[in-house]
């Protein structure tokens, strides 16, 4: 690559930063929610002077308010095709697939992200990427009428495509095109207040499903929410109100822990914003309901079988306790998650021992001298008994699809919560996306094994 070109990740970064300040414009209670999460976590800092130090080691304390994630919702395959190179310019590539179909909401997904250590290290932002599934609309006529709606919508610049076909020819842009490509690929994610139906067709799309109305009836997939990263999202969930903001019932995925892991995350309700139908007058005014702020806090990926547990562990707590419309039993859901996921071990030592999770190897000084003393013993356990091979739990970089479901619920409201009678679709979604999606567990298991096999040469260890 010639230095010409600034990196993937620098574009990435650009690009994060300029969509963080354009939804604190539009979306007001947005940015409160990020002043309440530096105070936060700068008294996590305050009090915890390790780990304070830990993240300052890894070069991870001048960013640690910057945005983790965000969402947006397509209309069509073409939308997902071209938001696939989109995000390539800024070294983003789809990883998994997850079919919200099952839980009430007619889209299936992946997620665009960095996937090599060096990248996540830069800048890890995400964005969850739905695909409208408009064959789950029963009523023919509607489902005809919104893809006629779609069809003639074009959701990039004609200046994005330029720079997205110049990346593409020359394997990356020079400062100037990066510059002006953030600016440009901004646009396709900017709200617009200006539906473009008439307020009935908006109201027989909403009557559908609320996310149809939303997919469907504006001129681009505005960003629904970003998600910065809080280091205690107990404390935030519990200060939100304090601020005026209306925190959803409960924290999704696991509970509070001493070694997180997955993803744990909780938004403010959407908010409804006044928006103007495209009718002959073009005057109607009306309200929709989609965007909101949410947060994240994240822990150690786990492995298929840690997965596996945590799944049968959280559906077993979902079946005891229903958390109602309004918020009901919040308390008991908590306190049932806390007690049965008691069984899921929790030191990083017996995760590890146990192959639940994914963890970062590395060969410590103490190692490296002992190595250059002679022989080390070839024995894993006895390696990391004597400290001369240390373990850093992986962080779990991906979306969990429960919580996923909780987080579109809320924000659509609770009354939406039929089951669609369907399969998944990976097929139909990777043919849209014309790739095939990675796979999260084999992504994990490579950077697991590659530092494995790093620090053993380090040691100058074979056939471990
Ligand atoms: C996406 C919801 C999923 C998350 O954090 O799990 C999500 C959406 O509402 O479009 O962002
Ligand atoms: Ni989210």
């Amino acid at each position: 690559m010639p230095s010409t070109f600034v990196s993937t990740d620098c574009i990435r970064s650009l690009f994060t930063e300029a969509m963080s300040q354009m939804y604190r414009t539009e979306v007001p209670q947005y940015g409160t929610l990020i002043e309440l999460v530096a105070d936060v976590n700068a008294g996590v800092l305050a009090r915890n002077p390790k780990l304070r130090e830990r993240l300052d080691r890894a070069g991870e304390l001048d960013r640690i308010d910057v945005e983790r994630h965000g969402a947006i919702r397509l209309g069509t395959a073409d939308e997902l095709f071209t938001i696939r190179r989109l995000f390539a310019v800024m070294g983003m590539q789809a990883v998994g697939y997850y079919d919200l179909s099952v839980a009430g909401v007619p889209v299936h997904s992946t997620c665009f992200r960095p996937v090599d250590q060096a990248a996540l290290n830069v800048n890890p932002f995400r964005v969850f990427t739905s695909l409208l599934r408009l064959e789950l609309i029963d009523d023919r006529g509607l489902r005809a009428e919104a893809q006629t709606i779609l069809a003639k919508r074009q959701i990039y610049t004609s200046r994005a495509i330029a720079l997205i076909e110049r990346h593409e020819q020359n394997g990356g842009l020079t400062e100037a095109e990066a510059t002006e490509f953030v600016a440009e690929a901004l646009e396709t994610f900017r709200w617009h207040g200006e539906a473009t139906v008439s307020a009935p067709t908006y109201r027989r799309l909403h009557d559908a499903h609320r996310l149809i109305a939303d997919v469907v009836s504006f001129k681009g997939p505005h960003i629904n929410h970003l998600t910065p990263r809080t280091l205690d999202i107990d404390e935030v969930q519990r200060r939100m109100p304090e601020r005026g903001i209306t925190p959803k019932a409960i924290i999704e995925g696991p509970p509070r822990r001493d070694c997180d892991i997955l993803l744990r995350q909780t938004s403010f309700k959407a908010l409804e914003e006044p928006i103007a139908f495209a009718d002959e007058a073009g005057k109607t005014l009306g309200t929709h309901t989609a965007r909101f702020g949410e947060i994240e806090q994240r822990g150690v990926a786990l492995t298929k079988k840690g997965r596996a547990l945590y799944d049968r562990l959280l559906a077993s707590v979902r079946s005891e306790v229903q958390v109602g419309a309004a918020g009901t039993k919040a308390n008991d859901y908590d306190c049932e998650l806390a007690e049965r996921f008691k069984s899921l071990p929790d030191s990083w030592d017996a995760l590890r021992r146990d192959e639940l999770a994914f963890f970062h190897y590395s060969a410590t000084p103490a190692g490296i001298a002992a190595a250059a003393e002679g022989e080390l013993p070839p024995d894993l356990e006895l390696l990391i008994a004597k400290r001369y091979l240390a373990f850093d739990p992986l962080v779990y970089e991906d979306f969990l699809p429960v919580s996923a479901a909780g987080i579109f619920q809320s924000n659509l409201g609770s009354d939406q919560q039929e089951n669609y009678a369907t399969r998944s679709n990976r097929t139909v979604f990777e043919e849209a996306l014309g790739a095939a999606v990675q796979d999260d567990l084999k992504l994990y298991a490579e950077r697991q094994s590659s530092s494995f096999d790093f620090a053993m040469k380090t040691l100058g260890i074979v056939g471990l």
